[in-house]
């Protein structure tokens, strides 16, 4: 029995989670599933069989729990203050399961017990749990983490999205490229999901719209396709409760187009199968980036439907009338991948349930709420005209009435005001700027926002900008609509499973109550000058790393040093984070370290892990340069242990499981303003590593709650990014001022790390040189400093672990609990409806 499962135990009963009953009824159900396993599968027992038979298992205990949960929601009904959450999201980043599972159910030790006697150990068996993968990064691991919250607050909820059959797809490197591969997650099944045969509901796509004798308009669609509800459910880890994240599977109406098949035309008999399919088949991999595709417009209408009908049945079957629905329940939207949620809400009470526009309008208002999650322009959904007349007709219509009447009240309030008009209105008419003689559009934020009665950004500076730029006008019509709520993270998978060396020595020196109340991590700051705590966090840190070094040397041949500094990014590819600004850095030190090889060098091993979306050139070009330049110095014997920089491949939750408790230095580099929050600064700070990163996201409210001077900050904050660029940024000028920035870029560009190949990273360094709208050759210089400090500070490692005890004990406030909390506050609750 470790440390942190024996502090479990000692959690009160009764609603608690470790009862013997739960334990026996697991071992029951255990052997019999693993029976079942051994008579299909032969004598002895494999991981995988006796993975799935735990994964079996817990999920009947899981039901249990969900039935449970299920009957007290629909008690407490409408005397409930909080309303029930629908959680719509395109994305579910929900890594793997079994872990989590046992830690909440309590039974990590009878089922370790059992496996041994099977001849495996449980980290064996856990290691090959496939992730589901069903998101692309952030955005999509912070609807996991909320998942968690949702039950672990007893929130009566619902996650709800799509059951992809590929998610994230896995990246391999070839050469120093990236290629990417299909990620069959469910090719041996999913033990962890429950079919629920009796939730099916049509959804329709194009079509037309009718007009009754009576005026009354509905929608006849060309096809319908069939959404079947699979569950995950969702474990609490201090009470029975449970959440549910319901995702819908596409089926054709009509599986087999029965004559087309005795005519012989098998394909055509198939057509309507395959139609079907495609809706069910990928995760589109475009992180923070719009991909504008037909099949994601479909898609999101898919799930957007299928949810909104799942939600009107059960609260018809709870209330027997629709008056109150907005009272009793709350749609969120993660980002505008499910925008189409309003319009589709407003025809099925106007079209499908005869209710008056008004009604429904205000109903829709009550129920509806958005979080914005990126400034990128790139990200802001819009969609042709054209696609919603051949998809979604009736949806169109909809959006035109809801852009009239909005667009009218706009009018009364700002009389002759035609350019803000234009600029609110629902539908980009295109001609200028961006979108100049363009095709009309629909502005998903937009609507959105007009449809929501709460928008919010995802951190303090985000929320902020976010009124001031994109949405300035809107927030000027709306003020009370706009809201910051900071995310946060579970600290259950974060800290507790993740790192189960760190969670036992702060169970030791501050109590288990910060599994449940993060901020409990406060009563580190009278501790964190005790030399003796601070060695046993070090000695704690060391083995995380040599778990790390030992998964490096095995993956990619590469030996590093333990006792170096592990400086960590990983993160999604792209240009804004400035993982291009980690690769220079990474090069002048070693320019520094061949020009004076003596010096006193603290040694250290970068670490680089992310994904690239498919299609774009720059970040995968950035992946090359990483692994062009690790080769290069790792194979240089004038270096040896000083530096090392090693790239590893296919980044997802379990990878980042794994780095983030080995890492000293987190680098969370991003232009100022550009990362609406980030999430992992949030996880490497929990677990011990120091921070350097530029004022911007969530890095300035972790800063201000355990200091600024406890945090590496470099780098031009957001005013100065303005107003340098309004004067005009030469990069140039900074590359012809600074020796060092100069010898970097001329090194790559003479292909010093490319055999030669000068032409290798030419467009690379033109956009550098010319261009750079990061700013990467405005921040050089004191990134170069900061880093500086940071070798200074890991020269003291008595001053260093001190700091380290002071970040941790700030980092309280970033727990998605308190982050659901503050969106039940003032988002979902009924008060918030004033
Ligand atoms: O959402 C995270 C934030 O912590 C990150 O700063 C932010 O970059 C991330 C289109 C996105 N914003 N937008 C996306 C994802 C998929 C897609 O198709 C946009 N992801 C973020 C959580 O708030």
């Amino acid at each position: 029995m470790t440390a942190a499962s024996r502090a479990l135990s000692t959690f009160p009963t009764g609603d608690a989670m470790t009862t013997p009953t739960a334990s026996s009824d697991l071992s029951v159900a255990f052997q019999l599933a693993l029976q079942r396993e051994l008579h299909v599968g032969g004598e002895s027992a494999s991981p995988q069989a006796l993975l799935r038979a735990a994964a079996h298992a817990c999920r009947e205990l899981l039901a249990q729990r969900w039935a449970d949960t299920q009957a007290e929601d629909a008690r407490r009904g409408l005397k409930a203050s909080v309303r029930r959450v629908h959680y719509l999201s395109m994305e579910f980043l929900m890594g793997r399961a079994l872990g989590n599972a046992l830690a909440a159910l309590g039974l990590e030790d009878t089922v370790r017990g059992a496996f041994t006697a099977e001849g495996h150990t449980l980290p064996d068996v856990l290691e090959r749990e496939p992730d589901a993968a069903l998101g692309n990064g952030g955005l999509g691991r912070l609807a996991a983490c909320f998942l968690d919250s949702f039950a672990e607050l007893g929130l009566p909820s619902f996650g709800y999205g799509l059951r992809y059959q590929y998610g994230m797809f896995a990246q391999g490197i070839q050469n120093g490229r990236q290629v990417e591969a299909p990620d069959d997650w469910m090719a041996q099944g999913n033990p962890w999901e429950v079919m629920r045969p009796e939730l099916r509901y049509l959804v329709g796509f194009g079509g037309h719209v009718e007009v009754d004798a009576g005026g009354a308009r509905r929608w006849v669609p060309a096809d319908h396709l069939v959404a079947q509800a699979y569950d995950f459910i969702v474990p609490a880890h201090h009470t029975q409760r449970v959440s549910t994240l319901r995702q819908w599977h596409a089926q054709a109406e009509a599986p087999i187009d029965f004559a087309a098949f005795c005519r012989g035309d098998h394909h055509a008999a198939a057509a309507h199968r395959v139609a079907a399919d495609a809706i069910n088949w990928v995760l589109y991999p475009d992180d923070s980036t719009e991909a504008g595709r037909l099949l994601r417009l479909k898609q999101e209408a898919f799930l957007v439907s299928a949810s909104l009908q799942d939600l009107i049945a059960r609260h018809l079957q709870e209330f027997g009338t629709l008056e109150q629905l907005g009272r009793a329940n709350a749609i969120h939207l993660n980002d505008t991948h499910p925008a189409l949620a309003p319009a589709e809400l407003m025809r099925l009470l106007l079209d499908e349930h005869g209710m008056s526009w008004d009604q429904a309008w205000s109903i829709t208002r009550q129920a509806v709420s958005y979080t914005n999650h990126t400034l990128m322009p790139e990200a802001l959904e819009t969609w042709p005209v054209r696609l919603f007349e051949a998809l979604l007709p009736r949806h169109l219509e909809i959006i035109y009435e809801i852009n009239h009447r909005f667009l009218e009240q706009v009018k009364q309030q700002y009389p002759g005001d035609g350019e803000l008009v234009r600029r609110v209105s629902l539908i980009d008419e295109g001609g200028h700027q961006g979108n100049w003689g363009g095709e009309r559009r629909v502005r998903m934020a937009s609507l959105a926002i007009v449809a929501s009665h709460r928008v919010n950004g995802v951190a303090a500076l985000h929320s902020e900008l976010m009124v001031q730029t994109i949405f300035a006008d809107y927030a000027r019509l709306f003020p009370e609509r706009f809201h910051n709520v900071t995310n946060g993270v579970t600290p259950r998978r974060w800290l507790q499973q993740a790192n189960p060396g760190l969670s036992a020595l702060l169970d030791r020196n501050i109590g288990i109550g910060w599994r449940q109340r993060l901020d409990e991590l406060g009563r580190l700051t009278p501790l964190a000058a005790d030399p003796a705590l601070g060695e046993s966090l070090m000695a704690v840190k060391r083995e995380n790393k040599q778990r790390l070094a030992d998964r490096i040397r095995r993956d990619l041949g590469v030996t590093v040093a333990v006792d170096s500094l592990f400086d960590v990014q990983i993160k999604r590819i792209h240009e804004y984070k400035r993982q291009l600004l980690n690769v220079l850095h990474v090069i002048a030190r070693y320019q520094a370290i061949l020009a004076n090889p003596t010096a006193d060098w603290v040694p250290r091993t970068v670490i680089i892990s992310g994904k690239a979306a498919s299609a774009y050139v720059m970040a995968k070009s950035i992946i090359q340069l990483a692994h062009d330049v690790g080769r290069v110095i790792n194979s240089d014997p004038r270096v040896g242990d000083r530096l090392k920089l090693v790239f590893l491949p296919n980044y997802g939750v379990s990878l980042a499981e794994l780095i983030i408790p080995a890492a000293d230095l987190s680098e969370q580099i991003s232009t100022a303003g550009t990362e609406a929050s980030g999430t992992g600064n949030m996880k490497f700070a929990l677990n011990g590593a120091l921070t350097i990163g530029t004022w911007d996201g969530a890095n300035i409210e972790m800063a201000e709650s355990f200091g600024e001077e406890h945090m590496f900050t470099f780098g031009l904050r957001t005013e100065a990014v303005e107003a340098l660029k309004q004067v005009g940024y030469e990069p140039r000028h900074y590359v012809e001022q600074n020796p060092q920035l100069r010898a970097v870029i001329e090194a790559i560009s003479r292909g010093d790390f490319s055999q030669g190949d000068s032409g290798r990273y030419r467009a690379l360094v033109d956009k550098l040189l010319n261009q750079d709208i990061y700013l990467l050759m405005a921040d050089f210089a004191d990134y170069v400093k900061a880093q500086e400090r940071v070798d200074a500070l890991f020269r003291d490692p008595v001053a260093w672990a001190r700091c380290v005890l002071l970040n941790m004990a700030g980092m309280g406030l970033f727990s998605s609990d308190r982050t659901i909390e503050e969106y039940v506050d003032r988002v979902w609750s009924a008060k918030s409806l004033g």
